[in-house]
C-alpha cells in the first residue's frame, strides 16, 4: 500500500499547496461568529495553507457557513481540518463525522481523531471515509496542554494504531516528530509568540522551537492587534524549521 502522505488527495494537496504558498501555517479559527470568522479567514488566507476550525462553537452556524468557506477555501488555496477530536466508539464516532448539522466528512479535508477508545473508532472511520474520499484523519498523539494524559505507552500504542489504519491515517497532531518516516504529517499546536501558557492550562513555544510540518496557530493570530501582520510573521516563523 503506498504511503498515506503520497496517495491520499488531501495531503498531496495540502503538500501543493505548501510549496506554492511558502507557508507551513495553519490558522486555528477559534471564532464563535460566523461573519467574523469569514472576514477573519478572507485576510489571513493568502499566508496560510491550513484552515482548522471547531465547528461546533459557532453560534450562528447554517449550510451557508459552510458553502461560504469552501469558497474561501477554493479562492485562496488552503485546506479545511475540522479539530472534532473524535473519541467514541465506532458506531457514534461514524455518525459525528458524516451526520448531524455539521455533516463533517462533506466538506473537512482532514478531521482530528482521539485514539482512547481504541481500533473500533478507525474501522468506523474507514467505511465514512470510503464514501468520502477527500477526508483523510489525524490522530492526536500528544497535547500541548498543561500535565495532560497522553503518556508514553499511549503514544506508542496511539502510532501502532495509524500503521494499522494508514490507508486513511495521514498523520499527526503532536508536539514533536515521533516517527522519522517522512511517510506522515505532522501538525503542532500551541505555538505564539507573545504568550508562554493560558489561564487555562494551554501552554506555547515558539514557532522556532517547534519540529513539524504544520503550525497551527490560533490567538497568536486572532487576537493580534493587526492579524494580517502577524499571520505574515508566522508564515516566515514557521517555514523556516519544515522539512516538506
Ligand atoms: O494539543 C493540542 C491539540 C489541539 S488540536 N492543543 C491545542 O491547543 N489544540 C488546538 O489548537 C486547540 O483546540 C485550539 O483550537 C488550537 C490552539 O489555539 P491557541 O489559540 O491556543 O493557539
Amino acid at each position: 500500500m503506498s504511503p498515506p502522505r503520497f496517495f491520499h488527495p488531501s495531503s498531496t494537496r495540502l503538500q501543493q499547496l505548501m510549496l506554492e504558498k511558502d507557508s507551513n501555517l495553519a490558522f486555528s479559527a477559534d471564532i464563535t461568529d460566523k461573519k467574523k470568522l469569514l472576514a477573519l479567514v478572507a485576510d489571513v488566507a493568502p499566508y496560510i495553507c491550513v484552515l482548522k476550525t471547531h465547528i461546533d462553537i459557532i453560534k450562528d452556524f447554517d449550510q451557508t457557513f459552510i458553502c461560504a468557506l469552501t469558497r474561501l477555501a477554493d479562492q485562496h488555496g488552503f485546506l479545511i481540518m475540522e479539530d472534532r477530536k473524535l473519541a467514541d466508539i465506532g458506531y457514534i464516532a461514524a455518525q459525528q463525522c458524516s451526520e448531524g448539522i455539521y455533516r463533517i466528512a462533506q466538506w473537512a479535508n482532514f478531521i482530528t481523531v482521539h485514539t482512547i477508545a481504541g481500533p473500533g473508532t478507525l474501522e468506523a472511520l474507514r467505511r465514512v471515509v470510503k464514501q468520502h474520499p477527500n477526508l483523510g484523519i489525524l490522530l492526536l498523539v500528544q497535547m500541548s496542554s498543561k500535565d495532560n494524559l497522553l503518556n508514553e505507552d499511549y503514544q506508542r500504542a496511539s502510532l501502532r494504531l495509524a500503521e494499522q489504519y494508514e490507508d486513511i491515517v495521514l498523520g499527526f497532531v503532536s508536539q514533536e516528530r515521533l516517527l522519522l518516516d517522512s511517510k506522515w504529517l505532522w501538525f503542532s499546536p500551541g505555538v505564539s509568540l507573545s504568550a508562554d501558557q493560558d489561564a487555562l492550562g494551554q501552554s506555547y513555544r515558539t514557532p522556532l522551537s517547534v519540529d513539524s510540518d504544520i503550525l497551527i496557530v490560533g490567538r497568536g493570530i486572532a487576537q493580534a492587534k493587526d492579524p494580517i501582520q502577524a499571520a505574515k510573521q508566522y508564515r516566515q516563523l514557521a517555514r523556516k524549521q519544515t522539512s516538506c
